[in-house]
Protein backbone atom coordinates (compact mmCIF):
# COMPACT_ATOMS: atom_id res chain seq x y z
CA UNK A 1 0.00 0.00 0.00
CA UNK A 2 1.62 3.38 -1.15
CA UNK A 3 0.77 5.86 2.21
CA UNK A 4 -0.95 8.50 1.83
CA UNK A 5 -2.77 7.08 -1.60
CA UNK A 6 -6.93 6.71 -0.85
CA UNK A 7 -7.48 3.09 -0.82
CA UNK A 8 -11.22 1.69 -2.02
CA UNK A 9 -12.24 -0.46 1.16
CA UNK A 10 -15.16 -2.35 -0.39
CA UNK A 11 -17.88 -2.05 2.44
CA UNK A 12 -18.01 -5.59 4.45
CA UNK A 13 -21.11 -7.29 3.71
CA UNK A 14 -23.65 -8.93 5.40
CA UNK A 15 -25.85 -10.33 3.39
CA UNK A 16 -26.81 -9.85 -0.25
CA UNK A 17 -30.37 -11.28 -2.08
CA UNK A 18 -32.77 -10.18 -4.29
CA UNK A 19 -35.72 -8.02 -3.01
CA UNK A 20 -38.60 -5.91 -4.59
CA UNK A 21 -37.55 -2.61 -3.64
CA UNK A 22 -39.48 1.20 -4.39
CA UNK A 23 -38.25 4.29 -3.26
CA UNK A 24 -41.49 6.17 -2.84
CA UNK A 25 -39.74 9.78 -1.33
CA UNK A 26 -36.40 11.51 -2.37
CA UNK A 27 -35.58 14.10 0.31
CA UNK A 28 -38.58 14.32 1.63
CA UNK A 29 -40.65 14.62 -1.93
CA UNK A 30 -42.82 12.30 -2.65
CA UNK A 31 -42.32 9.87 -5.88
CA UNK A 32 -43.78 7.85 -7.86
CA UNK A 33 -43.78 4.10 -6.91
CA UNK A 34 -42.10 2.00 -9.25
CA UNK A 35 -41.28 -1.74 -7.94
CA UNK A 36 -38.13 -3.21 -8.70
CA UNK A 37 -36.46 -6.13 -8.28
CA UNK A 38 -32.87 -4.99 -7.08
CA UNK A 39 -29.57 -6.92 -5.43
CA UNK A 40 -29.79 -6.03 -2.27
CA UNK A 41 -26.52 -5.86 -0.48
CA UNK A 42 -26.84 -5.02 3.94
CA UNK A 43 -23.60 -3.94 5.15
CA UNK A 44 -22.99 -2.46 8.97
CA UNK A 45 -24.50 1.08 8.12
CA UNK A 46 -25.41 1.28 4.35
CA UNK A 47 -27.88 -0.23 2.34
CA UNK A 48 -27.08 -1.40 -0.79
CA UNK A 49 -29.29 -1.81 -4.44
CA UNK A 50 -28.00 -2.85 -7.13
CA UNK A 51 -29.69 -2.89 -10.56
CA UNK A 52 -27.72 -6.69 -11.09
CA UNK A 53 -26.06 -8.21 -9.06
CA UNK A 54 -22.17 -7.92 -8.91
CA UNK A 55 -19.97 -10.62 -10.74
CA UNK A 56 -16.72 -10.85 -8.93
CA UNK A 57 -15.10 -9.16 -11.41
CA UNK A 58 -17.27 -6.33 -12.32
CA UNK A 59 -17.53 -4.94 -8.74
CA UNK A 60 -17.22 -1.49 -9.02
CA UNK A 61 -18.08 1.41 -6.09
CA UNK A 62 -19.57 3.66 -8.74
CA UNK A 63 -21.93 0.66 -10.39
CA UNK A 64 -24.35 0.73 -7.39
CA UNK A 65 -27.16 1.69 -8.10
CA UNK A 66 -28.49 3.65 -4.67
CA UNK A 67 -26.82 3.69 -1.25
CA UNK A 68 -29.13 4.02 2.44
CA UNK A 69 -27.16 5.70 5.05
CA UNK A 70 -28.54 3.56 7.97
CA UNK A 71 -27.24 6.07 10.58
CA UNK A 72 -30.58 7.76 11.60
CA UNK A 73 -32.78 5.61 9.87
CA UNK A 74 -36.24 4.24 10.85
CA UNK A 75 -38.00 1.28 9.53
CA UNK A 76 -41.42 -0.09 10.46
CA UNK A 77 -43.72 -2.79 8.86
CA UNK A 78 -46.13 -1.43 6.61
CA UNK A 79 -50.09 -2.61 5.38
CA UNK A 80 -51.00 0.85 3.91
CA UNK A 81 -48.29 1.28 1.47
CA UNK A 82 -49.02 -1.45 -0.26
CA UNK A 83 -51.29 -3.88 -0.99
CA UNK A 84 -48.59 -6.34 -1.46
CA UNK A 85 -47.72 -8.77 1.25
CA UNK A 86 -44.67 -8.34 3.75
CA UNK A 87 -43.72 -5.03 2.87
CA UNK A 88 -41.59 -2.30 5.51
CA UNK A 89 -40.99 1.00 4.81
CA UNK A 90 -37.30 2.13 5.52
CA UNK A 91 -36.95 6.11 6.07
CA UNK A 92 -33.39 7.85 6.10
CA UNK A 93 -32.17 10.88 8.33
CA UNK A 94 -32.82 12.47 4.98
CA UNK A 95 -35.93 12.08 4.03
CA UNK A 96 -36.07 9.51 1.48
CA UNK A 97 -38.29 6.59 2.04
CA UNK A 98 -38.26 2.76 0.04
CA UNK A 99 -40.81 -0.29 0.53
CA UNK A 100 -38.75 -3.58 0.84
CA UNK A 101 -40.84 -6.46 -0.25
CA UNK A 102 -40.27 -10.40 -0.40
CA UNK A 103 -42.95 -13.24 -1.15
CA UNK A 104 -41.66 -15.16 1.64
CA UNK A 105 -42.10 -13.68 5.05
CA UNK A 106 -39.11 -15.47 6.86
CA UNK A 107 -37.13 -13.40 3.97
CA UNK A 108 -38.83 -10.43 4.21
CA UNK A 109 -38.53 -10.60 8.62
CA UNK A 110 -35.22 -11.98 8.65
CA UNK A 111 -34.47 -8.39 6.16
CA UNK A 112 -35.96 -6.45 8.75
CA UNK A 113 -34.76 -7.32 11.62
CA UNK A 114 -31.29 -7.41 10.50
CA UNK A 115 -31.58 -3.85 9.39
CA UNK A 116 -32.91 -3.13 12.49
CA UNK A 117 -29.67 -4.00 14.03
CA UNK A 118 -27.87 -2.21 11.48
CA UNK A 119 -29.97 0.78 12.37
CA UNK A 120 -29.38 0.51 16.19
CA UNK A 121 -25.41 -0.41 15.95
CA UNK A 122 -25.17 2.58 13.50
CA UNK A 123 -26.51 5.01 15.53
CA UNK A 124 -25.24 4.78 18.50
CA UNK A 125 -21.35 5.34 17.46
O1 LIG B 1 -49.66 2.96 -4.23
P1 LIG B 1 -50.11 2.67 -5.62
O2 LIG B 1 -50.10 3.86 -6.51
O3 LIG B 1 -51.42 1.92 -5.67
O4 LIG B 1 -48.98 1.72 -6.21
C1 LIG B 1 -49.16 0.92 -7.34
C2 LIG B 1 -48.57 1.59 -8.54
O5 LIG B 1 -47.22 1.94 -8.32
C3 LIG B 1 -48.64 0.66 -9.74
O6 LIG B 1 -48.06 1.26 -10.87
P2 LIG B 1 -48.87 2.31 -11.78
O7 LIG B 1 -48.77 3.60 -11.03
O8 LIG B 1 -48.13 2.35 -13.07
O9 LIG B 1 -50.27 1.82 -11.87
C4 LIG B 1 -47.87 -0.62 -9.46
O10 LIG B 1 -47.97 -1.48 -10.58
C5 LIG B 1 -48.43 -1.32 -8.25
O11 LIG B 1 -47.64 -2.45 -7.96
C6 LIG B 1 -48.46 -0.40 -7.05
O12 LIG B 1 -49.19 -0.96 -5.98
P3 LIG B 1 -48.68 -2.00 -4.90
O13 LIG B 1 -49.90 -2.24 -4.05
O14 LIG B 1 -48.25 -3.21 -5.66
O15 LIG B 1 -47.55 -1.41 -4.11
Amino acid sequence: VIAGAAVFEPPVELKGEHLNVAKISESGKKQRKNWTLMWTVLTSDQLLFYKDRPQETGMKPGSKTDVVQLCGAITRWTTEKSSKKNVFQLTTNTGSEYLLQADGYSTASKWYDDIRKAIDSSTKV
